[in-house]
């Protein structure tokens, strides 16, 4: 049963679920679903289930430093106090930033924006939820006149229509997902449609997929609103009493959109699914509309979010039970962010630069000496000005820029010639802290103690249950510590996060009088012992109704001036990056199902390497002759900004023309596979939120000579790799660290080239008529490493060898260590669940031997029967090769 002393909240998506932790004096050393969380109601996904093997002491930052040297805190906060102070003194405030993040807590957050806008008064704060959600934050405000998420996840309880556009929620939003795949459960006359270029594992659940062109979103959604007018599917009450912009929404959509044949051609989908669509939108009232990054992700993604908006206005489907348009957030506290004004052109508490009021309001309550007075630059101008050196100090905390901002070659260069780079990071290892000047560790999850807002607006605690490790401390300590030695001691003289908080929800109900949405003034009356035991609570929260507030909009009042919701007339835009000759393919990019972005944390747990362990490039299979690339070949995609290598997978889940690759690699866990480096820095004109989905590239084959892997005790410096051309990939095992290394130069000696990276093998077998080379180095009857070099990509059981660096090696073992395959070897294939560890091969024979179901597949083999973020992909695998047994 969970207790307030190890309920907390899962740090990795917008779901927001609750998770039990249980503690040891160090670690969390298990985590189950809190069964009292709404949000997740006792269940967790495969990341959210591994939390207590990536969190721990291991690999994480422990000292402060200053250009390279161990310090204390002291010392470390007066230097970074007087650099600064000499930086704004000569160059003015405008010449430092902070570039935040959206996993950062609400109350990190609020003194961090605080301290700049208010007192060291400079806007020039921006934060990575700009590459993620700031597309929509304008779209809300465009047509609610404020940033607020109108839907709650009850919604899908209710909903008789869903709709996800851009969004593969089964491996991004798992928890969520699965509410929607019960909700079909329990009523099969519900449908659901997925608008996305990929059949992603979403489209398991779906009745229709639409393999639209990218970027044609807005083109549908124009054809949806004509299409309602056409065929009388308004609320013209609704449209009358409280909206406005209709008439001008409409003609955009007639003139853009009015001819579905015209459309379903230009979207490329066919036409009767295109007509299923809109029939389906035309006549089921409670719809809800999912979206996600397939929209935010584009250099016109605001108008994506408005034509969506539009058909919801339209028919007046919002504000009540099953209906909404809804925007999944990404990040724990993507929302918290957008609450306190963590964007450069927000100030706080849902107030903005717009106004000289709000500028004064602020002020006012903060008692600042420094105000800001018009808004900063968003993440890509930012960037852009530290490059041009007008911004000399920049304080990233909570995010890996060099990874994840497009044209990473460039940010690299912008951080190379910044003067003052500041870096609060929780892991000892990332791509961005290489170019730190000030480097401050700071506690993580499970050590902190504050509050994250999830995507349906509920509030919930993350609770210190362990001490930090080394000298790391909270974000919010350490932005405090550095304004006390700025002057501003008194303004942030807070006791905990609880006092933080206090105020922020003070600021939320200041002079507010209902004129902005987001209020939760009803809690700054909180104890210290409320705030500890914090339920999870949606806002509003309002004085007059502390308990939280019916839903939102559902007397139809916004926050524009007039009171009613705006339509706005959208001309859907064709994506800015566009494949030509020279360079002829789209490139999609996203997730994966068992990683977190730049990995810093995923990518420590054995486990959720398994399902995907590299890089890799999905393609058509026809693309994949003219490119003449093959299935597991490693190819290089390049573009005039950079290149990225991976492993191909020929997919017919893929359109052609496209490829699709992860997000997730950076150069701590590979050679060249930073998806950011191949997309060119195109923004959203409104928003500044880049492209991020649609960049455009070369593909050539690479031809290695050989593959082999490597599996060493301690991880290598692999900068000391012979060989030139040479390609990696790192994946950390329980005893050992696991490399692929490949290469287009031959290697003469095998053994030679062993002793400069690993050392003299102790044993080896040569083979080389068959490409084939094995050989181990043992000290003390301990396997210190060992080589495979196979000529193909089947290599033995990884398990069995990594146990073997946990035991005496005897005699026995040398030689199974030698021959090609090991005892208790099996062909080594994608771990599907994550869970139960089990294996692409395994189950594919159980189908092949009359499992037809993913139910009878999990009686058998217990997949998919405790998170159920695989079941999809179970399906497909029974799809796939049932039939084919059927066939047979
Ligand atoms: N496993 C895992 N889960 C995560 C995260 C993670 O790193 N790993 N990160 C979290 C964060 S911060 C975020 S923002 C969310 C993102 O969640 P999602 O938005 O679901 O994630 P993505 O995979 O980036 O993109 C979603 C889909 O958009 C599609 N797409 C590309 N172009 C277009 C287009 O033009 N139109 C349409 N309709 N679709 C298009 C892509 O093919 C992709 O399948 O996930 C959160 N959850
Ligand atoms: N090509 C491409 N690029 C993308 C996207 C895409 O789909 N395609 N998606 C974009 C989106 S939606 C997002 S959200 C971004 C995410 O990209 P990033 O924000 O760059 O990725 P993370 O790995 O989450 O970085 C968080 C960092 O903060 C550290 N950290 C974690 N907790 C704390 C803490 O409490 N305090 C401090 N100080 N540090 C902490 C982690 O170790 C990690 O290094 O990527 C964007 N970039
Ligand atoms: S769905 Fe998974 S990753 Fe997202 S909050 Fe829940 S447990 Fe965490
Ligand atoms: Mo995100």
């Amino acid at each position: 049963m969970a207790s307030l002393s190890n309920q907390t909240t899962c740090p990795y998506c917008g779901v927001g679920c609750g998770v039990s932790a249980t503690t040891n004096d160090q670690r969390v050393i298990a985590v189950s679903g809190d069964g009292e969380h709404p949000a997740n109601r006792g269940r967790l996904c495969v990341k959210g289930s591994a939390l207590h093997e990536t969190t721990g002491p291991e690999g994480r930052l422990l000292t402060p430093r200053v250009d390279g040297q161990e310090h204390d805190w002291s010392v470390t906060l007066d230097t970074l106090a007087t650099r600064l102070e000499a930086i704004i003194r000569q160059h003015g405030p405008g010449s430092v930033a902070m570039y935040l993040s959206g996993q950062l807590l609400t109350e990190d957050y609020y003194v961090a924006n605080k301290l700049m806008k208010g007192f060291i008064g400079s806007a020039h704060v921006d934060t990575n939820s700009r590459l993620c959600m700031s597309s929509t934050v304008v779209g809300y405000k465009r047509a609610f006149g404020g940033d607020l998420q109108p839907c709650s996840y009850e919604d899908i309880d209710h909903a008789e229509l869903m709709v996800l556009v851009g969004s593969n929620a089964a491996w991004n939003h798992p928890i969520l997902y699965q509410r929607m795949v019960a909700a079909k459960a329990a009523n099969p006359a519900v449908k659901v449609v997925l608008i996305d270029p990929r059949r992603t594992a979403t489209a398991d659940l779906a009745d229709l997929h639409l393999a639209l062109k990218p970027g044609s979103d807005a083109l549908i959604f124009n054809a949806i609103l004509a299409a309602l007018a056409e065929r009388g599917a308004l609320d013209k009450a609704y449209v009358e009493s409280h909206t406005e912009g209709f008439e001008a929404a409409l003609e955009s959509a007639n003139t853009t959109a009015g001819n579905l044949a015209d459309v379903a051609r230009k979207a490329d989908v066919p036409l009767a699914d295109l007509e299923q669509l809109v029939e389906w939108f035309c006549t089921t009232e409670r719809t809800l509309t999912f979206f996600s990054q397939g929209v935010n992700q584009s250099s016109s993604g605001t108008d994506k979010v408005n034509s969506i908006i539009n058909c919801h206005l339209a028919t007046g489907r919002l504000g009540r039970p099953g209906m909404g348009p809804f925007s999944l957030t990404g990040q724990p506290n993507a929302m918290g962010g957008r609450e306190v004004g963590g964007l450069a052109n927000q100030l706080a508490a849902h107030m903005d630069f717009s106004q000289a009021e709000f500028i004064d309001r602020v002020g006012r309550f903060w008692q600042a000496p420094n105000m800001a007075q018009q808004e900063g630059y968003k993440a890509i101008p930012l960037f852009e000005a530290i490059e041009r050196g007008e911004i000399k100090a920049v304080w990233i905390m909570a995010t890996n820029p060099l990874v994840s901002l497009p044209d990473a070659n460039r940010v690299r260069r912008a951080l190379e010639k910044c003067e003052l780079v500041i870096i609060s990071e929780c892991m000892a290892h990332t791509d961005t802290l290489e170019l730190a000047d000030i480097v401050l560790p700071a506690s993580g999850w499970s050590e902190k103690n504050g509050t994250v807002t999830n995507s349906e607006r509920r509030i919930s605690r993350q609770r210190g249950l362990v001490p930090p490790p080394g000298e790391a401390k909270h974000d919010w300590w350490i932005i405090c510590e550095l304004a006390k030695r700025l002057g501003f001691g008194q303004a942030f003289d807070y006791a905990s996060p609880a006092d933080i908080f206090r105020e922020h929800a003070r600021l939320s109900g200041f002079e507010n009088n209902r004129s902005r949405g987001f209020d939760i003034s009803a809690l700054a009356e909180l104890s210290d012992a409320g705030y500890d035991a914090l339920k999870p609570i949606q806002w509003p929260v309002h004085k007059q109704a502390p308990e939280g507030t019916p839903r939102l909009f559902a007397d139809g009042h916004f926050f524009t001036p007039s009171g009613k919701a705006r339509l706005l007339p959208i001309t859907p835009q064709a994506p800015s990056q566009q494949p030509d000759s020279e360079y002829p393919l789209l490139v999609n990019s996203g997730r994966i199902r068992d990683q977190w972005h730049t990995m810093t944390r995923t990518g420590r747990a054995a486990r959720l390497l398994q399902h995907h362990a590299e890089p890799f490039i999905e393609i058509h299979p026809l693309d994949a002759k003219r490119f003449k690339v093959t299935h597991l070949q490693l190819a290089e995609l390049h573009n005039e900004l950079g290149r990225y290598l991976g492993r191909i997978r020929i997919s017919d889940q893929q359109r052609q023309g496209e490829v699709f690759i992860p997000m997730h690699w950076t150069r701590q866990f590979t050679q060249e596979g930073c998806s950011g480096t191949l997309f060119a820095p195109m923004v959203d004109p409104l928003s500044g939120q880049p492209e991020s989905k649609q960049g455009r590239a070369d593909l050539r084959p690479l031809n290695m000579r050989w593959e082999a892997r490597l599996l060493v005790r301690d991880a290598l410096a692999l900068d000391g790799l012979p060989g030139r051309g040479h390609w990696w990939t790192r994946v950390p095992l329980s005893n050992c660290v696991s490399y692929r290394l490949a290469d287009a130069e031959p290697v003469e000696n095998w053994q030679y080239w062993c002793e400069t990276l690993v050392g003299t093998p102790s044993l080896w077998l040569e083979d080389l008529s068959n490409g084939r080379f094995r050989a181990a180095g043992i000290r003390d009857s301990r396997l210190e490493w060992i080589l495979l070099v196979e000529p193909n990509h089947e290599l033995p059981d990884l398990g069995w060898l990594d146990a073997q660096f946990a035991r005496q090696i005897d005699l026995d073992t040398r030689r199974q260590l030698l021959e090609a395959k090991a005892p208790g070897d099996q062909v080594s294939g994608a771990v599907i669940c994550s869970c139960f560890q089990v294996r692409e091969p395994d189950i594919i024979a159980a189908i092949q031997a009359g499992a037809d179901s993913a139910q009878a597949l999990g009686e058998q083999l217990k997949c998919g029967t405790n998170c159920g973020s695989c079941l999809p992909e179970l399906k497909g695998l029974v799809d796939t090769h049932a039939d084919r047994v059927k066939s047979e």
